[in-house]
Formats: structure tokens, sequence, C-alpha cells
């Protein structure tokens, strides 16, 4: 048997033929699919046993669209495009039943059909956006025929899914169903016989006028940020009311090939792929979650409250610990408040507050953590104040329940130390504001067993955040990164450059906010209180920037004080002058001459900084994956997706210029700037940096 008949097969019911299409695990519509799905729907149309088709899919979903992984490569035919068309072109009713996640293609399949229904439960959508592309099977040029051009532009803009329910109100579906989804649309098939076929790609589109356009353009193209893909989107499903659907088939078709090529859409495919790797984590096969019934969290300050409210919002209940009675009320005004903001923007009601308040305990006695099997801390991030805090919690809670610790910096090996059955004791570290940031770093300590490590991933996962593995160094992957980022940010400083221009290099690229505006939002009083404890042990011949230090001894942190590397007016950062006389000083100090940077500069500076390290962490053990490094700094660290993130743009800069960017770094700024082994091997034997340099 062919793969074409093995995926795609029809059968006859009386004059109906079912076509089923049988491609696990998501039905994606690769080519054996496309090819199948033509040659049954002619066989069909050209069988005059045939009155009526229907077409649907076995397994879990519908399709969920276009194969992924033949992306990239050249286009195999048939293109679903001609495939739809001749679905629209049949002379015999084709009724689509969908179910699960009818995406992209898969929606497109049924957009070109006759009538179609779905399953109770069934999601629509055409997410091609999220992966740097526009639909590519007609899908903005038939949806504005169905439901009109603003809301056919929502969903090919943003990508996001509909419910089946709102799919029907839009006028999208024509039934959900709620019996056996095959009989209803054979049904269907046998109703529609004799009857007028409703061709979508012959609807009329009512255009929208010049203004209108302009409006929802511009709508698109603000929360776009620099993506291209959506604002194309918008524009084709805008164009579709002066096209016929060919012609408009067409032009989306011609948006579609120049997309796959951009660097955006690599990018977004990569991160598609870096996502789902991220859940394999070697040696964790076998290892099975525990339950958690109750879950507790020591500490309610700003991240003990964010903690607290993503627990609940997953369903948890929560017992939150402070350390005296006020500290416990305060805690639990500053978990309301959060929940406050969410009825204000539209995403709680009041009733799912009082239900979340009603499942949250606050107190200030540790013993109050005695029922739970999970525990979180997030108390102030110092060595001794955790020590002692898991040491007591350990002769409270029960001898298997899980001990998570948020800290940022902190070994946990140490912070386990003293504690019994340190097997059971994990890193968990959020990312401000915990309730919304995805990221979470789950961090495997030299004891932490396979099931601790399991049970943190999966709480992580019902959270709805993107754990991703760390093993156990200063920082973990995100912040010893950073330092090293935040460090050649300085650098540049004295060689020349002022904060704003990085800020813009970086602004520009795509970075929603550049280092310095955020080295300013989160403070700069916490990395200098680290400085000055790593003062004993620093290396004394390698590069240390005093500007940051210059800026805190006047009692400029950042945001908080209105002054840091920027002056803040409204809440504007305005460039200073007390901060640049304080960067020429440091220039003049070191006798350094001034020059100027261009934003290439800046970028590939700090990329290399971020990939170097990012590649050492590989080389330890501490990043599983390369891919795992980009996940960090995109769900932590603000990266937009479509740049891939650091070690995606180490690639598309070329690794030897990255190598070469390196060295230099390496003979002026010390010997934390080392070349990494595997950067030098990858480069040595021509290697894309790839997930395993
Ligand atoms: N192609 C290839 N593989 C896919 C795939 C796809 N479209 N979608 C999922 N997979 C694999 C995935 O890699 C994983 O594999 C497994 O399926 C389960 O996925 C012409 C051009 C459908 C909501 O963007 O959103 O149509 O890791 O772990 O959480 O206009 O997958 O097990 O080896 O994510 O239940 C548009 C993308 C394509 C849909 C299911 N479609 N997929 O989520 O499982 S472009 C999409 C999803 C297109 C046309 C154009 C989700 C899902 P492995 P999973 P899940």
């Amino acid at each position: 048997m062919s793969d074409i008949a093995q995926l795609v097969s029809a059968q006859q019911r009386d004059n109906i033929a079912i076509i089923t299409i049988d491609n696990p695990p998501v039905n994606a519509t690769s080519q054996a699919v496309r090819a199948g799905l033509l040659a049954e729907i002619e066989s069909a149309d050209g069988n005059p046993g045939i009155a009526a088709i229907v077409i649907r899919c076995a397994g879990r979903t519908f399709t969920a669209g276009g194969d992924i992984r033949e992306f990239g490569k050249p286009p195999l035919l048939p293109m679903l495009f001609d495939t739809c068309a001749r679905i629209e072109a049949c002379s015999k009713p084709v009724v689509c039943a969908y179910h699960g996640t009818a995406l992209g293609g898969g929606f497109e399949i049924g957009l070109a059909s006759h009538l179609r229904i779905a399953a109770m439960g069934t999601q629509l959508g055409l997410p091609e956006v999220k992966l740097g592309l526009v639909p590519g099977a007609g899908g903005t040029q038939r949806l504005p025929r169905l439901i009109g051009i603003p809301a056919a532009l929502d969903f090919a803009a943003t990508g996001r899914f509909m419910k089946a329910e709102e799919a029907l109100k839009l006028g999208a579906i024509d039934a959900i169903v709620d019996d056996d989804l095959l009989e209803c649309a054979i049904e269907a098939a046998r109703a529609a016989v004799g009857k007028l076929m409703r061709r979508s790609g012959e609807q009329p589109v009512v255009a929208v006028s010049a203004e209108q356009a302009q409006e929802l353009l511009s709508g698109v193209r603000r929360k776009a940020r620099g993506q291209e893909a959506p604002v194309i989107a918008a524009q084709l499903v805008i164009e579709s009311a002066g096209l016929s659907t060919r012609q408009g088939v067409v032009r989306e078709r011609e948006e579609f090939n120049r997309l796959m090529e951009t660097q955006q859409g690599r990018a977004m495919r990569h991160i598609f792929f870096a996502e789902r790797e991220a859940a394999r984590i070697p040696g964790l096969e076998q290892a099975t979650a525990r339950d958690i019934q109750m879950a507790g969290v020591v500490g309610c300050g700003t991240m003990g409250a964010g903690i607290c409210v993503a627990l609940l919002d997953a369903g948890y209940n929560v017992v939150v610990i402070e350390q005296n009675a006020e500290g416990a009320e305060r805690g639990r005004a500053r978990i309301a408040s959060i929940l406050e903001r969410n009825i204000a923007s539209g995403r709680l009601t009041e009733k799912a507050m009082a239900e979340r308040m009603r499942r949250l305990t606050s107190g200030h006695d540790l013993t109050g953590l005695a029922p739970c099997n999970f525990v979180i801390e997030a108390v102030f991030d110092d060595l001794d104040v955790k020590r002692t805090l898991f040491a007591n919690l350990s002769n409270i809670v029960r001898d298997d329940c899980i001990l998570a610790t948020n800290t940022s910096y902190l070994d946990p090996n140490a912070i386990a130390r003293g504690t019994k059955n340190p097997q059971r004791v994990v890193g968990m570290h959020f990312f401000a504001p915990a309730n919304i940031m995805r990221l979470v770093e789950a961090v495997r300590a030299a004891h932490t067993s396979s099931e601790t490590l399991a049970t943190a991933l999966a709480i992580a996962r019902k959270l709805r955040k993107l754990p991703i593995f760390s093993g156990a160094c200063e920082g973990f992957i995100g912040n010893r990164l950073y330092s090293y980022y935040r460090r050649q940010c300085e650098f540049m400083l004295e060689e020349g450059a002022l904060p704003h221009e990085i800020d813009k290099a970086m602004e520009d690229w795509g970075l929603p906010m550049g280092p310095f505006r955020a080295f300013d939002l989160s403070g700069l009083d916490i990395a200098w209180a680290l400085r000055k404890r790593q003062t004993a042990t620093r290396d004394p011949v390698s590069r240390y920037s005093h500007i940051s230090d210059r800026l805190c001894e006047i009692g400029r942190f950042g945001q908080k004080t209105q002054t840091g590397w920027y002056r803040y007016e409204n809440g504007k950062p305005v460039p200073d002058d007390v901060t640049t006389t304080i960067i020429e000083q440091a220039s003049r100090d070191k006798n350094i001459t001034r020059r100027s940077f261009t934003a290439d500069e800046i970028r590939i500076r700090l990329v290399t900084a971020l990939a170097n390290e990012g590649a050492r962490a590989l080389e330890e053990g501490i990043a599983l994956r390369a891919s795992d490094i980009d996940l960090v700094y995109i769900n932590g660290y603000g990266w937009p997706a479509w740049l891939g993130g650091p070690m995606f743009q180490a690639s598309e800069f070329g690794l030897s210029r990255i190598l070469e960017e390196v060295q230099k770094m390496h003979a002026r700024d010390g010997s934390e700037f080392t070349p990494a082994r595997l950067l030098v091997e990858a480069v040595k034997q021509g290697k894309s940096i790839g997930d395993r340099l």
C-alpha cells in the first residue's frame, strides 16, 4: 500500500463518500495527505455513484495544518491551495467535519468545503503568524468572505483560536454537533444533495473604507511590535475585497513564499520546535510527577504574591506564610490587589476572585505548612536566611514534601544542606511578575531526585508556564548569561557609547526595552549589593566597570528613585548629563579614547556575550540545548520570538564572526571572556550552532 493510501482513505456509505485523513499525531497536511485528498476528491467527483462527500480526520484532532517539518524545503506538489481549489470546485456538496484543533491548512480545507460542521469543543484558527508566516491555502481570502474583514483580520493577524461557539456566531461554521460527528456529517451531506452549493470563494466581501483599513492596519502594526507577518496577514485580508479568490490566493502565496525565507520565519519555526524539545529531559522519561493537594508559599512580597496568584489561578489550595501578622495581612492584600487588577482588565470575574481567595490561607507560623506536600520559598535572597528556613521547614512538613527555592542566584545545593532528605529539594526560579511571566527555570541540585524534578516541571506546566531545565550554578541559565551581557553593556559605555544609544540599537532590533531601561526598571541596587559581596573574590586583573557603582553611590537606583541610567520625567526616560559625566570620567580614568558604535556592532557584541557564555553553560551541562537558552531569553527576558533568541542570532551572525568577537573580548576584557570550547569546535568543523554545538 502506498503512503497516500495509508494517510488518506475513502469509504462509501450509500451514495456518500467519506474521506478520512489519518496522519498522526496531528494529521498535518504533508505532501502525501495533500495528494491523497486531491485524488480522493477527484475520484469521488467523477464517480456517478457518489452524490456528496464528507471530509474528516481520524485521531485526536482534525488537521492542525501544514507539516512544519516540510517548511524551508523545496515545495512538493500538489500545494494545499490547489487541493482546496479542487474541493471548492467540486460539483458535489463537500461537508467538512471538524474536531479537536482545526488550524491553518486544516481550517482552510473546511473553508474551501461547502458546509462546515464541528464537534463540541472544537477550536479553529489561522496560527500561521505564530510561525512567522501567513495562511497559505486561501485562509486570508475565504475567511473574510464568510465573516467579514474586521473579524477575519483579527484571527489572521493574531493567530488566536476561536471556539466552535464563536465560529458559529460569526458564520465561519454552519453547525455544532454534540452527537456522533461522522453520522451528523453524513446526515448533512445527504441533506445537501441537490441543493444550491455555497462556495466560500464566490461570496462577496464587504470592503472597508480606506480610513478603516488604515486604522485596522495601524492597530495590528502596534501590537505586532516589529513582527512582519501579522501586518501582511492583515493587508491580505483587506485586499480580499478588491480581488477574486483566485487572484487573492496568488497574492497570499507570494507573501507566504517570501516570509518563509525571512529570518523572522526561521526564528519562529525554531522556537516552535524548541518548545516541544524543551519538554524532553534525558533521564526523566520514567519519572512520575507526584500529585500535589496543597501548596505552601513562604514569603509574600512581590515574588511570593505573584507565585500565590499563579498557584491559585491553576486551582491549587495555597497556604502562604509571612514573618508576622502584619506581614501576612499585607501579603494577603497584595494578592488581592493583583487579582483585582485582573478583574479591572476583564481577565477575571468577581466570583472567580472570591473563589480564589477562599482557597488561600495566610498566616505567620511555619507550622501552618504542615499539611502541604509542596512548599516554595520566596524570601529574601540570602543564603543564611534560606538555609535556616529549609532546615526549619524540614522539621515541620512531611518527609516527602517537596521543597522548592525561588532563589535567583544562590546555590540550591547550599540551601539544601542541613535539610532532611535533600533529594526533595529543587529550584524553581520564577520571573517577575510571577503570575504573568511564562519562564520557570527548573533547577536540579546535586541530590534532587527525578521524581522531585518531574513534580516541579508538572507544577510549572499546570501553572501554564514554560519550565526549562537548568543545572545548579550561579544565576542558572538566564542570570548567568545576563551578567556577561550587563558587563559588555557597561564596557561599551567606557569605550564611547551612551546608554540611550545602546538601548536604541537593541530596541530598533526588536527588544521591547533596551538593556539600560531594563536595568533601571529592575533596580540597580540589587546588582550593586551582589558586586559588593563579590569584591573580595573578584579577579583583580579582570576588567571591571565602576560606572554603575558610581550611580548607586549617589542614590541613583533606577526608576524607583526617578534617576538611574536615565532621569525619569513623568515615567519617561530622559538621557541625563549626570550619567554622561560619570561615564566620560570613567573613560578618562582608564585612558580610553571614546569612539562611536554602530547599531550592528552593539548587537553583535551583546549577542556574543550571551552566546559564548551560553556555549559554556552547554559544555557544563547547565543548559541541555542551545534552543533551551533561546527559550529562556524569549520567555524570561523579553526577547521577541521572531528574533529567535541569542543562540539562534549567533548562528545568524555567523559563528566565525562570533568567535572573532569573543577573541577580541578575551584580549581586551580578560579571562572570563575566554572563547567557549564548543564555539571553537563548531567553527573549526563548520557546524551550525544547532542544538548541540
Ligand atoms: N506540523 C508538524 N508537526 C506538528 C505540527 C505541524 N503543523 N503540529 C504539531 N506537530 C507535532 C509536534 O511537533 C509534536 O511532535 C506533536 O505534533 C504534538 O504536538 C498552508 C502553511 C495542534 C494545538 O501552527 O499548535 O497550516 O514533539 O506537543 O499540545 O496555511 O501542536 O511529539 O514529536 O504541540 O496537544 C499551522 C501548530 C501550520 C499548528 C496540539 N498550524 N501546532 O498541541 O501537542 S502552517 C500550526 C499546534 C499551515 C497552511 C499553512 C499544536 C496543537 P513531537 P504538541 P498539543
